[in-house]
């Protein structure tokens, strides 16, 4: 959490000195944009350790897990005038339902013990909540074991950071990924964008040898023994039309891309209404 307090609040300092000379010298053309900020979420079992407040606008969000399980940090934007205690009771009283009360803002994908995750986000100003939706072995939902944090995004007047340089577009549509069915091993960045119209994720798995789609799908719905897969990191969900960067770095196997978002009508996860694609990473 230091880490992160400090280069959240170095840049505005930073940037606070920029515009004092910009405006003693008369000089009106803008910089270069600064470079981009990264903020830093530890997940332990079972909370969140992450800024309270943090200014708008491109940042890195560097999730590490120090637990034993996995975990993710999906961010939700707060409906503006909604108190993170009004949606921590729509929560408790309509379960997932209470997702129609906020947008899915993205946030990094899951992650095994030890394991990071880097995504880049755009992130506006309200209200926010900090959520794991993972469930361990007892079935319970990380969040309601205490991985729920609100964080408050204020307006940022300094000048935008620049985006990252993305090597493909993965999109996300009810109910398919449009991506590559290879990529190369090793660190790259990829634009994650949600055409909708509901909401969606792109977590990836990493198939143990000889495992399946299916072999994946049934651990799901019934967990026994070890998982057929390793989490490979991803994007947490998007609202449509949300997007964001994720950085990866994956080594030789197969693969999956998964969407678990529940569809409201009928309750099933996206998986098993087509969001569910294999790939192959290779050297
Ligand atoms: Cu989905």
């Amino acid at each position: 959490m230091k880490p992160s307090l400090r280069s959240t609040l170095v840049p505005t300092m930073i940037g606070a000195a920029a515009v004092a000379l910009v405006v003693g010298c008369q000089v009106t053309t803008p910089t270069s944009p600064r470079a981009t900020r990264t903020v830093q979420i530890d997940a332990s079992d079972f909370a969140f350790n992450a800024p309270e407040t943090l200014t708008a606008g491109v940042a890195t969000i560097h999730l590490t897990n120090q637990g034993q399980e996995a975990h993710h940090a999906q961010l939700l934007r707060l409906q503006d005038g909604m108190s993170f205690d009004q949606f921590t009771t729509a929560l408790q009283q309509e379960g997932e339902g209470a997702l129609a009360l906020v947008s899915g803002e993205g946030g990094p994908g899951t992650v095994g013990p030890a394991g990071s995750m880097d995504v880049t986000l755009d992130l506006k100003p309200g209200t926010y909540v900090l959520a794991c939706f993972i469930a361990g072995p007892d079935g319970v939902p990380h969040l309601m074991k205490g991985m729920l944090k609100p964080i408050e995004v204020t307006p940022s007047s300094e000048p935008a950071a620049a985006q990252p340089q993305a090597k493909s577009t993965f999109t996300m549509r009810d109910f398919s990924f449009d991506m590559p069915s290879t990529l190369k091993a090793g660190k790259a960045t990829y634009k994650v964008v949600n055409q909708g119209p509901q909401m969606h994720e792109l977590n990836i798995l990493k198939l143990a040898p000889g495992k399946t789609a299916a072999d994946a799908l049934a651990w799901e719905e019934a967990p026994a023994g070890p998982p057929p897969f390793e989490a490979a990191g991803g994007m947490n969900a998007f609202s449509t039309s949300g997007s964001g960067y994720m950085t990866l770095d994956l080594q030789p196997g197969n693969y999956l891309a998964i969407c678990n978002v529940p569809d409201p009508a009928s309750g099933a996860a996206h998986s098993h209404l087509g969001m569910i694609k294999n790939f192959t990473v290779s050297e």
